[in-house]
Parts: C-alpha cells; structure tokens; sequence
C-alpha cells in the first residue's frame, strides 16, 4: 500500500500568510472552465515560502503583476520562495474540466449544470489557495457563461452588478460582505426554476428565500421553504441568532456526496433533503428535509459566523450544529426526537466507537478529512454539546451560548474556546470535561443500588473507558447521570420516591448526578422503602449503562417510568436479552425459550393508547449492528436468526391484536387526513409510524396476507410512507407476488429518481434467496448509475446491511461489495470510502468469515492508484 502523509492536530501551526481579499472570475466554456483569482495576501513571517494548495491545471501565476514560474509543485503543494515581506498581490490562473469531474468535489458538472463542493479541501481543486478554515478572506465572485445554457449564475453573498456581453455570453457579479474560510465558497451556474419566499428577522430585515431547481421539481420545494422559514424563526426565539445577509439561496443537485453543505447565503443541497411531497416522500423523508434545512441554515452562526481554526476541530461546529437541529426538531415534532437521536447512535456511532476506525470528537490524526465526518463527530459531537446543556441548563448554556459569540464572532476556534465560553460564563469548572474530546470509545458505567438501613439508598457507580486502537489507557471522564427513584410495590412501580443530596435540605424528585471518577458513591438520602432506580434518563450520557434490573422491574419501568427514553430503554433491555437468549440456545442446539414476561410486557404495550408513536417506537426491536456493537466472535447470521425468532414469536403471539391496531391506526390517519389533506404532520405520521410497524407484524405472521394486498395496492397506498411501509413488509416474501408489486412501484415512480433510490434499496434489503442476483442485475437497470452517490448508497450500502446475504458464508456478498468499491474508487473515493467501511467489523467476526473479509480488505488494499481515502480506512481495519 502507498504511503499517504498523517496529519496530526499536535502539528497545528497559525498560518505564515493571511489573505484580506480574493477576487474571483469563472469563465465557463463549452469544454473547460477559466478561474483567475487575485488575492490581497498578507505575509505573517519574513523569509518563509508562500505554500499554496492546489490540484487544478495551472497556467499563470503572478506575484505583483510579475509572472513566476520559480515555484515548486509536489503533489497538492505549491510552494514559492522570494516573496515579498508587505502586502502583495497574488494572481493564479487555472483550467477546469467539471464535465469530467466525478468526485464531485471541487466544480463539477450534473445534469449539465455546475456546481461546487468544497468542505473540507475541494477549492484546491479550483485554484491554488491557503486553502485551510483558518485563512479568512472577503469574496467576490464574477461569473461569465453562455446566457442561454446557464441563465442562473450564483455565488456568495448579494449580487451587486451583471450584464449581457457579445456572442451570447453574459455576466454576473456577487460580493460576499463577510469574511470566510475557502470551505465556504460556493457557485452554481445552470438553467434552473427558481421559487422565490420572504422571511422578515426579528430586527426587521426583509431576506429574499430563494430555492433553485430542475423545472420538473419546482413543484416539490414547499415544505423546504417553509422549513427555513421555522428554522430562521426558531434560532430567533431559542438561541437569539438572526440571519445577517438579505438574500438567502437553497439549491438542489441530485450528485451529491452528502446529505448538504452550508456555503454562506448559497446552500447546495442533496435534493433528498430539499424535495418532498406526499406522493413520492416518506414522513421519515419530511421529517428529514425539515432537519437538514435546519441545520444549514444554523451553520451561518455556528460554522459560518465561528469557523474552526483547523479540521481536527471539526466538532465545533457540526456536533453544536447538531445539538441545535435535534432540538430544533424536538421542538417541532415532540419528545420523541430523542429516543430517535439516541436510537441513530446506537446503531450507527457506538459500533464506530468499538471498532477499527475509533477516534474521539477531536480527532488526533488522520490522512483524508473527508474520513472523519463521522458519527462520532456529529452524533457523538451532538452528546458533548447536550451535556454541557444538562450540566448548566437551558439558561446557563445560552449565557455561554452568548460569551462564545461576543468573544469570537468573525474568528476560526477550537473545541477548547468553546468549553472555555461555557465555563467561563458560568463559573463551572470543565477541566476534567475535556478528555470528551480526546478520549474515543464508550464508556461503560457499572450501577448497583442498595437501600441502607438508615434509610439512605447507595448507588454505586464504576467507570470504565475501554481501549481504542489509538489509545489504551483511558482515565475517567466527567459526565451527567440523570436519575430518580420509583417505589416498587408488589406487581407495579408507584409514585416516584423523593431523597435529599447529602448537604441539602432541599427534596428532590430528580437529580443530575456528577460522575467524575472511576469509582463513585452517591447517597440519597431519607428514601425509606424499596424503590426502582429509573437512570440515565434523558439519556444525560452517551454511554453503555448496566444495572442489574430483574426482568420484572424492567417491565415495571416499561410500563411506568416518566421518562420516555427510560421507558423505551426498559423495553429495549429485555428485547436484547431475549435475543442473547435465542442466541445462546441456537448455538447450543436447544430449543428457543419462550419468553413470557417479555410476551406479557409487549402485550401490555398492545394496549396502551396515548401515544401512536411512541407505542411503534416500543414495539421496535434493536438492529443487528446494535446487538453485535461489541460482542466478540460474532456469527451474523446466527444474531440474525435469533432477532428474527424473537420477531416471529412476537408476530405469531399477537396477530390479531396487530391487525386491530393497524385498523385503529388506519381510521385514526384518515379521520385526520380527511380533515387536513396530507402533508407531513407529526400527529398523522405518528398514525402512519404505528400502522406499518403492525403491518410488518401482520405480514410476518400471516405471508399469505399479501394476497390481499396485491389486490388492494392501489386503495391502500395513498401516500408514499403507505407504500413503503407495504412493501418494506412484503419485501422478503419468496413468490411472484412480491416481485409484480415491486416492479409495478418502479414503473410508477420510473421518472422520479428519488423515488428510484426507495425501489434499489428494498431490492438490497430483501432477505429472499435470490436478492444477490436481482441487486446485480439492478446495477444494469437503466434507472440505476454507479456515479450517483444516492444510487451507490440505495443499492450497494444497504446490501452491506443485508445480514444474511453480505455475511452469506461463502464469502460471495464480501467479495461482491470490494468489487465495487474498488469500481467507484476509481471516480469517487470518498463515496468508496463509506462503503468499505461495512468491513469495519472485520475482527469481530467468527474465524471463518473473519479470514474471508481480510482476503477482500487485502484485495483492495494492493489495488493499485487506490484512493488515500480507502487506503487510510482500510489500513485501520486490518492493523
Ligand atoms: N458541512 C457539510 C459536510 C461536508 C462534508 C464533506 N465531506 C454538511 C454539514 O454537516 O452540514
Ligand atoms: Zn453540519
């Protein structure tokens, strides 16, 4: 394997030049595209080397009018010695194919128009720059192209000027007032429908929204705008934050690598998180626009206005800017959003934080950054931020909120300034805090409890952080446990219990436990009875919890505790332990237990009627990669089959109780819906939420229900999160039937790309005999392109979740996914690189099918040009 360079965060040095101004000019032709630059470049040392980034094709460089061809160009890295000791002007000149950019970084063409990715290093790919997050310079962008193939010409900041020009051409010039580091640069240049709104902020200034589009899909963007508009109008209220420009622009591209990206005043977004309507989107898929619309826009403060001073500091902006959207969300949709958000680390951040890629918030090293736009550090990022919030609470946390943006508006910072802020402004000592940042790996918290006989319940609280591949000795970190105390009578949970914290008269029903040490006793004091501990509530830390509940209590606190997480936390509990238990029985050739307190804890959540939603969420068994997050000698299939024996036991235990609750769900959404023609409304999705979790039940218990509905398809499946609830739930059933429903749903949706990528990912996801070969003969589907990221994701990254056939035991499903990985990183390694990452749990694995993923991790790595990108993860995995 090459060797790529590790950069190391310890390495961190504030950059020799600064620039106060760049000018640039895009000359867009048939074939290529010109970029002159003109920077105002300010040296910050005598005697060092001008170092520039850059990848493009250069043709000109200029110091002071002066042409220079005595620079050096290794790799990425340009290097120019003799400049001058005051401010110059720097001119490069370079030459661009975006046709013939596939990596979608850098300018690139999709649909014949033009667009820009750059976060975290594609403007290098432009021209040669300083191009790092701690170099801040004002922008102007003048943009020149064919007036009738690209009449919408976009960049940063307000349009000050434009015009026509000879032989068709014509112009537009746009000047970004504020400073910004070059990840932030955006253009766009293309025929595209624009859908105009206005927003007016608190302070009066009147914004012009501007979403732009296909033609075709103009249609789809309502409930994005209106999204922004709550999202503006929430930062407002909660955080005090307004928008600083007048315009505010969102565009749409269907090649993206990522879900969006936050240039300033000039989104560009994946347009699954743009377009939505109920025909072709899930309430998921709304739920998601409304998230991720969200959270760029929050990025103008905490990304845009505050930047990072380099990209170990990644955390700064995306786990707050998380942290914001999450409760932007639970703001609009209710409290379930946290179990949603804890349910989304589960799965997807602790299996990271256990496996070869670990790395903390603020990562250490890393050889290409786009690797660590992780879970970690957004979802884990996200955890940080919440308990600073649960330490201080909501009024502490926005005084800091406030001191972090009187002291470094306009600034690149660290992790650090941000802890600092918040400490600061409130007189709360985070030293011991900031280990959350460098120590990677979940940390486990072992809990007993005793009720002493003076009256004092004891709970005992032992930490442990356990090794990562980065580092072996963790010491202990400081974290919120957020608890209170059920009475336990015989048969039921009572009234929660009130205590005293030692040194405080004060009774209280709630606390918020500082846990600083490996070993810890916390005393509540003036209990007096036998009590049900309900810990970690809220999910106050993003750890592993074990307490020693019997599966009675578990059922009490299921069936009683005030704290939604804790509820659902109940449940998820004794669904993992009936599964070990299935496990273990498989392994040992019994027969698999019958589980009758956890039957009678699902029959009682059958009957609850409060909340539709919430009743689904409890009715959801853990995923796989959440069972197997750190086991060891892990047989896939076998946690498979005993999840779904836990699943079938479930299905066959309460068939009819599933089918009158999806009839209730039913009349509930289309009473609603009759009132209020649908569009995404949390209420009705929660109806929505329960009806296809029972018709998954249902499906399971009864395979010959699909009868029924291949005959009633068209009545039953009103609306997208229909459809796809209905087919998800037929998706594995083995006859022709499925496969007529399947391919009336693509021809339908045939023309609606987004809709397409639903179609692929339920053909990865069946667990039928021949989903192997109908996901490669999709490959050829005349829908379907390997160089579409959404496409690559739909197909190939959930057929790398597909347990039973990406772990089948010849190895054949491995060797299919490296295949394509090593195929897509010719083109797009940072889509390649997500991939390959399904091999991840590589050393896990049972022997067998341990050395049969190494073969393929080895196959890829002696690939020859292999990417630095599959090279870096790759390397981790097998070490
Ligand atoms: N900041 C971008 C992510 C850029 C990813 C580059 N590989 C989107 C976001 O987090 O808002
Ligand atoms: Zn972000």
């Amino acid at each position: 394997m090459q060797q790529n360079t590790v950069h190391y965060l310890k390495d961190y040095r504030a950059p020799d030049f600064l620039v106060h101004q760049t000018d640039l000019t895009f000359e867009i032709y048939d074939d290529y595209t010109l970029v002159k630059s003109r920077l105002l470049v300010e040296p910050q040392q005598t005697g060092v080397p001008l170092v520039l980034d850059g990848s493009a094709d250069l043709l000109v460089l200029k110091i002071n009018g002066e042409e220079r061809a005595d620079y050096c160009l290794q790799g990425e890295r340009l290097s120019i010695e003799n400049v001058p000791a005051e401010v110059f002007a720097l001119e490069v000149e370079t030459r661009l194919k975006p046709h013939e950019n596939k990596s979608l970084m850098g300018l690139y063409e999709s649909g014949g128009n033009f667009y820009t990715q750059c976060e975290p290093e594609g403007f290098r790919k432009i021209t040669f720059y300083p191009d790092r997050p701690d170099v801040m310079s004002k922008f102007t962008t003048t943009i020149i192209a064919d007036k009738k193939r690209f009449p919408v010409l976009l960049s940063n900041g307000n349009k000050v000027d434009g015009g026509a020009l000879e032989g068709g051409r014509h112009w537009a010039k746009w000047v970004d007032p504020y400073k910004k580091p070059s990840y932030l640069f955006a253009l766009v240049a293309g025929d595209l429908a624009l859908t105009r709104n206005t927003f007016v902020t608190a302070g009066g200034r009147e914004v012009s929204i501007e979403f732009y589009t296909r033609a075709e899909d103009a249609g789809k963007v309502g409930f994005a705008v209106e999204s922004l508009k709550h999202a503006m109008k929430w930062d407002e209220t909660r955080f005090g934050l307004e928008y600083d420009l007048d315009i505010y622009m969102i565009v749409a591209v269907g090649d993206f690598n990522m879900g969006a990206m936050e240039n300033k005043g000039l989104n560009i977004f994946n347009t699954k998180f743009v377009l939505a309507d109920s025909r072709t989107a899930t309430d998921a898929d709304f739920a998601g626009v409304e998230s991720v619309i969200a959270h760029e826009y929050f990025h103008n403060w905490t990304g845009n206005r505050v930047t990072c001073r380099d990209w170990f500091q990644l955390s700064l902006k995306e786990g707050l800017t998380v942290f914001r959207d999450q409760e932007f969300s639970a703001d609009r949709a209710g409290g379930l959003t946290r179990i949603e958000n804890v349910a989304l680390l589960r799965q997807h951040q602790f299996p990271e934080d256990a496996g070869p890629t670990a790395h903390p918030v603020r990562p250490a090293s890393y050889v290409e950054m786009n690797n660590f736009y992780t879970m970690t550090v957004y979802e884990k990022g996200s955890e940080v931020v919440r308990m600073y919030h649960t330490f201080l609470g909501e009024e502490g946390f926005q005084t800091g909120m406030r001191l972090y943006f009187q002291r470094h508006d306009g600034q690149a910072v660290t992790c650090d300034d941000f802890r600092a802020a918040m400490a600061d402004a409130n007189g709360f000592d985070f030293g011991q805090f900031a280990l959350w940042y460098s120590q990677a790996g979940t940390p486990v918290l072992k809990v007993a409890g005793q009720l002493q006989d003076n009256g004092d319940y004891v709970l005992d609280v032992k930490q442990n952080v356990p090794p990562t591949p980065d580092m072996a000795e963790k010491q202990p970190m400081m974290m919120p446990l957020k608890i209170a105390l059920f009475s336990k009578k015989a048969g039921s949970i009572g009234e929660k219990v009130a205590f005293r914290l030692p040194g405080s008269e004060e009774e209280q029903q709630e606390a918020v436990l500082r846990v600083s040490e490996a070993e810890q006793r916390f005393v509540l004091q003036g209990v007096h009875q036998a009590v049900v501990p309900s810990l970690l509530r809220g999910f106050s830390a993003p750890v592993h919890l074990n307490f020693d509940y019997s599966d009675e209590e578990l059922a009490l606190l299921l069936a009683a505790d005030d704290d939604a997480f804790a509820r659902w936390e109940a449940g998820q509990t004794l669904y993992r332990r009936a599964i070990a238990a299935n496990e273990a029985a498989l392994a040992a050739g019994r027969p698999l237990p019958e589980h009758p307190a956890l039957l009678r804890a699902v029959e009682q959540v059958l009957q609850e009627t409060d909340d539709a939603g919430f009743q689904a969420m409890l009715l959801a068994v853990p995923p796989e990669a959440e069972l197997w997050a750190d086991s060891e000698n892990i047989d896939p299939l076998r946690v498979h089959q005993a999840r779904e024996a836990l699943l079938d036991l479930i299905a066959s235990s309460f068939l009819p109780q599933f089918q009158a609750l999806a009839q209730r769900a039913l009349a509930q959404e289309q009473a609603a819906d009759a009132a209020v023609r649908y569009e995404y409304r949390p209420d009705l999705a929660a109806w929505r939420s329960l009806l296809n979790t029972c018709r998954a039940y249902v499906l399971r218990a009864d395979p010959a229900h699909i009868g029924y509905v291949a005959e009633h398809y068209q009545e039953m499946a009103r609306n997208m999160t229909h459809e796809w609830g209905i087919l998800s739930a037929v998706n594995h059933h083995p006859g022709q039937l499925r496969d007529q429903l399947l391919n009336a749903f693509a021809a339908k949706f045939d023309d609606e790309a987004l809709v397409m990528d639903k179609y692929f990912s339920l053909i990865a996801s069946s667990r039928r005999s021949d989903t192997p070969d109908q996901v490669k003969a999709a490959l050829n589907h005349p829908r379907f392109s390997l160089e579409n990221p959404n496409k690559a994701r739909a197909l190939l990254g959930t057929f790398s979740r597909n347990v039973p056939h990406f772990h089948a035991a010849g190895g054949q499903g491995y060797r299919f996914l490296a295949d394509k990985v090593m195929e897509i990183d010719g083109f797009n390694p940072q889509v390649a690189a997500r991939l390959v990452q399904a091999f991840n749990i590589c050393k896990r694995l049972e022997p067998q099918r341990q050395a049969l993923m190494r073969d393929e991790l080895q196959r890829i790595a002696a690939k020859e040009g292999l990417s630095k990108d599959v090279a870096e993860v790759v390397g981790k995995v097998l070490a």
